[in-house]
């Protein structure tokens, strides 16, 4: 049984590291092509994978599963022994409603600090909109509660890293790029993704990609 993902850039693909960090931080032996999402030419190649058009995807033996989300339930189904949702049903009830959150949500955030790992550490040159805030301001709520409800047993959402983190690491990677003050529980837990050793070695090949994505730069 062979798994391969093919993703975007690591430097911009936030969609892309979520699947990717829960396979390399438990290790799971996997192959990978990344795509440059602005090359025009990329399109029939992506399509050639997954008639959404869009990466992540993962080709798992005959079957193709493409979306972050499916991706990680795959990875739940496939790998039971690595509690990818946490165990504790009031736990995963939390950490599958907070990633679907995140999946569904956020627009505002998204699109005004978009994840650049590349960028300097600063704030976004035209500030931050209400709108941002108010989704900032939803992202730590959701971050303290679940730290403080079930996260005492490790750095993690859910206390051990879950798939619920893969969700948020990179929004965690945003709040640090964009130099978001945050307060002392939340900014534990930005330092706590930034310290995961998959998420070290995303960043490593990230930052040796030759791809530029002019307006994602200019934030
Ligand atoms: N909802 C999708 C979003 C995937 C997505 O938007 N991927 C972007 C890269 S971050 C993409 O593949 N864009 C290529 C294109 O639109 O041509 C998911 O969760 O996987």
């Amino acid at each position: 049984m062979s798994l391969k993902l093919i993703l975007g850039n690591k430097n911009y693909s936030s969609w892309s590291m979520r699947p990717w960090l829960a396979l390399a931080e438990h290790d799971i032996p996997f192959s990978e092509e990344v795509i440059n999402i602005y090359d025009p030419a990329s399109r029939a190649k992506i399509l050639s994978y997954s008639p959404a058009g869009k990466m992540p995807i993962l080709i798992d033996g005959e079957n193709t599963v493409w979306d972050s989300i499916a991706i990680l339930e795959t990875f739940a189904d496939k790998f039971p022994q690595f509690d990818i949702w946490p165990k504790d049903p009031a736990a995963r009830a939390l950490a599958r409603s907070i990633s679907a959150e995140m999946h569904s949500g956020f627009v505002p955030l998204r699109k005004a600090m978009p994840m650049n790992l590349k960028r300097e550490i600063a704030p976004p040159k035209a500030g931050i909109a209400d709108d941002v805030k108010a989704d900032i301001k939803r992202i730590c709520d959701i971050f303290r509660d679940a730290r403080t409800r079930f996260g005492a047993r490790g750095k993690f959402l859910f206390g051990a890293f879950s798939a619920a983190d893969c969700m948020y690491a990179p929004v965690a990677t945003r709040l640090r790029t964009y130099a978001v003050r945050l307060d002392e529980p939340c900014e534990e837990y930005v330092e706590a993704i930034h310290e995961l050793a998959s998420f070290k070695r995303w960043k490593e090949a990230a930052l040796k990609e030759p791809w530029a994505q002019q307006d994602y730069d200019a934030v």
